[in-house]
């Protein structure tokens, strides 16, 4: 990986907020696998400070996607190794250390919108489209897209994605769940965080509930996700940080729920 394909800086009064942006303008943000695997990197060593990331891409695009001029170079055998190096590293970001947060624009195509969908936040500004061009370009989706992208917006979506070559433009996307947040053109990173930033304030271990446990417990058979959920409540609400913030709301010392 070249070093300038992606940078790195904290954020925050406390440094707890993680900024990773693709740096790789010139090729549309495409991912090589020097990138994927610096994105890997990055994810399992994350100073102990941080407690949300954003995610971002330089210029006028999130991501292309995977890099097309190293699709050529391979056979069936190291194209298996490439996907579940894919796999490893997006695993990397989904089950980290910290909630992510995307900040979309323009191209979200192909491994671009498999990235974005392991982050656990999508926030996407108004220049936003998504596609699947893997379906014309004769391939197949490799980072984990087939498993995240149909429990985002099912799997007829992105059936009729990779069949026909549909675009999803920004309003679309929101609609039918490939982001969270639509937001002006422009304005994605800074909403993006913004949201970072207030999530590194909430208790670690409901984070880390959330990015960890829910998503599994969303994969369970109902009668196993009570179970879970039952063990995952009483451990979040044993913690003494836990015990203060309900005691802080009775004491009238925390802020209420507010009407959007
Ligand atoms: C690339 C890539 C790339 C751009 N790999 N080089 N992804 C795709 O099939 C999407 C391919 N890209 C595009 O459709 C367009 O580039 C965009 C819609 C994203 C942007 O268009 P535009 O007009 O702003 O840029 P451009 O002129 O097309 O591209 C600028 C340069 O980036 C150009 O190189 P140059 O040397 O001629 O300047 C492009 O070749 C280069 N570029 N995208 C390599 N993807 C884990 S498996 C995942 C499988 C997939 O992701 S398949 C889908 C791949």
């Amino acid at each position: 990986m070249n070093k300038k394909d992606i940078h790195f800086e904290l954020c925050g009064n406390q440094q707890e907020v993680a900024v990773i942006r693709l740096t790789r303008a010139k090729k549309r943000n495409a991912i090589n696998d020097g990138l994927i695997l610096a994105i890997r990197d990055l994810f399992e060593k994350m100073p102990k400070s941080v407690r949300a990331a954003v995610l971002d891409g330089e210029g006028e695009h999130f991501c292309a996607g995977l890099d097309l001029s190293e699709l050529q170079e391979r056979d069936a055998a190291q194209g298996v190794f490439h996907s579940r190096m894919w796999h490893a590293a997006l695993e990397c970001l989904q089950y980290g250390p910290v909630p992510v947060v995307a900040a979309l624009h323009g191209a979200v195509v192909g491994g671009g919108l498999e990235l974005a969908s392991a982050c656990h936040i999508r926030v996407a500004d108004d220049t936003t489209f998504y596609a699947l061009p893997e379906g014309s370009r004769g391939i197949f989706v490799g980072g984990g897209g087939a498993v995240r992208i149909p429990r985002l917006i099912g799997t007829a979506r992105m059936t009729d994605m990779m069949l026909t070559g549909r675009v999803y433009n920004a309003q679309d996307g929101e609609r039918i769940g490939l982001a969270q947040y639509l937001v002006p053109a422009g304005t994605a990173f800074d909403k993006a965080l913004a949201l970072a930033l207030q999530i590194a304030g909430n208790a670690p271990m409901t984070n880390y509930a959330l990015t960890h446990v829910l998503p599994r417990i969303a994969d369970q058979p109902a009668d196993q996700g009570y179970m879970t959920e039952a063990m995952m409540a009483a451990i979040a609400q044993s913690a003494p940080e836990a015990k203060e913030r309900v005691r802080a709301f009775l004491e009238g010392r925390a802020a209420k729920v507010q009407k959007s």
